[in-house]
């Protein structure tokens, strides 16, 4: 185990001069992205400390640009009263100073033509570092290197689990995909939201992901890597399919493993309970998958047409079992992902059917679903963007309630951004709260790729700066990026690797208060937005977990598209 280097830590308080450890301790006044500002974009920093008006210096104290701050506001979710500076006329690359008129707070700025593309690129890594049963090489993993852990040749089928031709104990082989979180379990359910998100990204930013080298061990080969990335997952779910077309919910141990590395967790794995949220969840993404990928057939010979008669097997097994929830066994006590409703489901993979299909769109659901931010509970969005996808598949009236439903949630986003202090859509903290700003993010620059209205644009920049440092807590929540960003994340290989610093390009869950107990030593605070905590034992902000990395990758690679930025071709 990692013991986080608490002598180094010592050692350094010790030399360091007075002045600097009041500074360190300090909360920061002006919040910043600390990748650095779009330089063709809108620019907000937030301010903490009142005062009336910025100004922007060059690195030689040559003042080049000066503005009044906003109105003070109070976030209620921080109970802290903040101003906003909007430096969007400041368009020229470099390093600056943003400073306060009279108050002597000052703060380091970067412009720059591309600050998310390192994100993007690092946020598709980290699902390579989270394959199971496959080894991460120094070629591709550098420090991170590990043995492949989990190698799930002999999974065995729980009692939850039996059908007819699989008895209690059988053994099954589901190798592959990629760990969940900060734990070793794979799941249906939040494999798929996360599949359809990468695909997503993909399909509507072709150009930028196309040519991408993510320098994993696909690298080189005829997909695009974010492709070849997100079929590693793809191919496990096809595993998870019993022979009557139900598939598991989950593979798993009976409880979360310790703390260490994949190679040293050795517990048994077993498939669980076949449901219809997992199966209408795994139609949805095959059914989406087979679309896609029929435009790579000498590719990925078969792939498509295998993933088509996987969707019609798991959907005709849902007609037939409409209503089999989850239920979490009691000897089980990994994660549950168990949805009580499942009406978003049955939209959303009736959408993709319908699409592959020609079928009618499911399209009575439409007045029944409450439209919000996607999560792993919540997929109506996932159909909605599918059916505005394919206007040429849907009747015109169907699209055009679509279209409606999503513009008129899109629109709220902006609204609730225009009104609150901190200029992001997030009015409520849930587990993986950060996950919620990229979500948002990711359906306006959906609703921006449908009417290029620069208002979505701008809110997604102002979410993804959020997530790199204009938040509350001051963290840039991507690890591996940023002057503070999370250094012990609940991830058991970076926990158990020696390394100081954690597997890079993961995006931390963020502040909320469902789950006070986590860290019963850490002082967290009780307000939502503030409630974080940089700890291992903190589960709750601090995890990782492949839902929430997916609309990361989606939203630094839309803005940075947006922006006409090219990726680096190697
Ligand atoms: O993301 C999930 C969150 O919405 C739930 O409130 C929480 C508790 O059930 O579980 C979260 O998912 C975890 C999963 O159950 C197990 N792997 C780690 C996931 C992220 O914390």
């Amino acid at each position: 185990m990692k013991t986080h280097h608490s002598k180094q830590t010592i050692l350094s308080f010790m030399f360091l001069p007075a002045f600097l450890l009041t500074i360190q301790a300090q909360e920061e006044k002006i919040l910043v992205p600390q990748t650095g500002y779009l330089a063709s974009q809108n620019k907000i920093a937030v301010v903490r400390v009142p005062a009336d008006s910025f100004y922007v210096s060059g690195m030689n104290d040559q003042l080049l640009y000066r503005g009044k701050l906003g109105k003070a506001e109070t976030w209620a979710f921080s109970n802290e009263k903040v101003q906003l500076a909007d430096l969007s006329g400041m368009t020229v690359p470099g390093d600056y100073l943003l400073s306060l008129a009279g108050s002597g707070e000052r703060r380091r700025i970067q412009i720059t033509a591309d600050p998310y593309g390192g994100i993007a690129s690092a946020a598709v890594k980290a699902f390579y570092y989270n394959r199971c049963s496959y080894p991460v090489l120094p070629k591709f993993g550098g420090r991170w290197a590990r043995k492949a852990g989990h190698p799930d040749t002999e999974v065995l089928v729980h009692s939850s689990a039996v059908s007819p031709g699989r008895p209690e104990g059988t053994l099954l082989s589901c190798p592959g995909g990629w760990y969940d979180a900060g734990d070793y379990n794979k799941y249906i359910v939040n494999s798929s939201i996360t599949v359809y998100t990468l695909f997503l990204a993909y399909e509507l930013y072709p150009d930028y992901w196309g040519s991408r080298d993510l320098n994993i061990p696909e690298s080189g080969n005829r997909l695009p890597d974010i492709l070849d990335e997100t079929l590693f997952n793809l191919r496990w779910m096809l595993t998870m399919q019993d022979t009557d077309g139900g598939v598991y919910h989950k593979c798993t141990t009976k409880q979360f493993e310790g703390f260490v590395m994949p190679e040293e967790a050795h517990e048994k794995r077993y498939v669980i309970q076949k449901n219809t949220a997992a199966s209408l969840d795994f139609a949805a993404t095959m059914a989406h998958a087979s679309a896609l990928l029929s435009n790579f057939k000498s590719e990925l010979p078969g792939l498509a047409d295998s993933c088509r008669r996987a969707a019609f097997a798991a959907w005709t097994w849902c007609k037939a079992n409409p209503d089999i929830l989850y239920e979490q066994p009691g000897d089980i006590g990994t994660g549950a992902y168990g949805d009580r409703d499942i009406r978003d489901e049955w939209f959303w993979a009736g959408t993709e059917i319908a699409v592959i299909t020609g079928s009618a769109f499911p399209d009575s659901l439409l007045d029944k679903l409450t439209f919000k931010t996607p999560t792993w509970d919540n997929v109506g969005p996932l159909g909605l963007i599918t059916v505005l996808k394919n206007p040429g598949k849907t009747d015109e009236k169907v699209y055009n309630k679509c279209q409606l439903l999503y513009m008129k949630y899109a629109n709220h986003l902006i609204d609730i951004a225009v009104q609150s202090a901190y200029p992001v859509s997030l009015d409520y903290f849930a587990w993986g709260s950060n996950s919620d700003v990229a979500n948002q993010g990711l359906l306006k620059m959906v609703a921006y790729s449908l009417n290029r209205d620069d208002r979505f644009l701008h809110s997604a920049i102002n979410d993804m700066n959020y997530l790199t440092g204009v938040n509350p807590t001051g963290y840039c929540f991507i690890t591996g990026f940023g002057e503070k960003s999370p250094m012990r994340i609940h991830h058991r290989q970076s926990a158990s690797d020696m390394i100081t610093e954690p597997v890079p390009g993961f995006l931390a869950g963020g502040p909320n208060t469902v789950v006070f107990t986590d860290c019963p030593d850490a002082k967290r605070s009780k307000l939502p937005a503030m409630s974080y905590v940089d700890e291992e034992c903190s589960y709750s902000t601090n995890e990782i977990a492949i839902n929430w990395n997916a609309p990361l990758v989606f939203l630094s690679g839309a803005i940075s598209s947006a922006a006409g930025i090219k990726p680096e071709i190697k």
